[in-house]
């Protein structure tokens, strides 16, 4: 068995629907059990209590806000878990492996609802500076086209209030992950999402245990 990996890393996954991020999460988690690695697995919008009652809100088709709320409620959602699991645990020499944070909120708050516009997009770097103290150290950017990640996530029964959305703003979304890999390619790692599970596991092994 491989040493523990001890310096406590912020890992967070992020990509477009159904590109198989709780997949390769699955697949990291067994990885770092096996070299004994200490991390809580997370998730967003929720992964407090709090906060997953706030992600309830917001994947239910019946919610009706406008995008500017819907904004305020996934940096509150974030605010809590921040608080209460992602910095606590890092504090605790932890890692901490998140399922989506803020590159997802200027992908689809800033670019699928927003379409790109500057200030919706000077709104969310305005949060993000007061609201969010640690960025992840690394961000997995698994990048597949909209078309394929909706064929993997086709197969899944019903569609919650994002799901729901058409193609065109999936495809917003996209540009919103492909545009910050660009901006922030230090932090931001591009992970081609083709190929079966163990390959795409294997290319995030690689960039994670450097
Ligand atoms: N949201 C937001 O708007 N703003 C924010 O700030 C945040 C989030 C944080 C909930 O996210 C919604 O919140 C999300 C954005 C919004 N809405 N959308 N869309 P979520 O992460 O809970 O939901 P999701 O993005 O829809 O995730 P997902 O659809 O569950 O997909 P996934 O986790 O990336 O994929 P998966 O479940 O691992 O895989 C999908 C299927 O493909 C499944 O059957 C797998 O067995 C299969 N799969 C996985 N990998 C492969 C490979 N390599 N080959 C073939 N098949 C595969």
């Amino acid at each position: 068995m491989s040493h523990p990996v001890n310096q406590a890393k912020f890992i967070s996954f992020e990509g477009t629907e159904g590109v198989g991020k709780t997949t390769a999460i699955d697949l990291l988690c067994q990885r770092l059990d096996k070299t004994g690695t200490d991390y809580v697995r997370t998730r967003e919008p929720g992964g407090s209590d709090f906060a997953e009652k706030l992600r309830e809100l917001l994947l239910d088709t019946a919610t009706n806000i406008f995008d500017d709320t819907e904004l305020l409620l996934m940096f509150a959602a974030r605010s809590d878990h921040l608080a209460k699991v992602v910095l606590p645990a890092l504090e605790a020499g932890k890692w901490v492996v998140c399922d989506r944070f803020i590159d997802s909120t200027v992908a689809y708050q800033g670019y699928g609802r927003g379409m790109g516009d500057p200030i919706m997009l000077s709104k969310i770097d305005s949060l993000i500076a007061h609201f969010v103290p640690r960025l992840p150290d690394i961000t997995l950017w698994l990048d597949l086209p909209v078309q394929e990640g909706m064929r993997r996530a086709g197969k899944r029964s019903v569609a919650d209030r994002f799901e729901q959305q058409k193609t065109a703003f999936f495809e917003r979304v996209y540009q919103g992950f492909s545009e910050q890999y660009q901006a922030q390619p230090t932090r931001i790692h591009r992970v081609d999402a083709h190929g079966t599970a163990e390959e795409v596991a294997e290319r995030i092994w690689v960039i994670v245990s450097q």
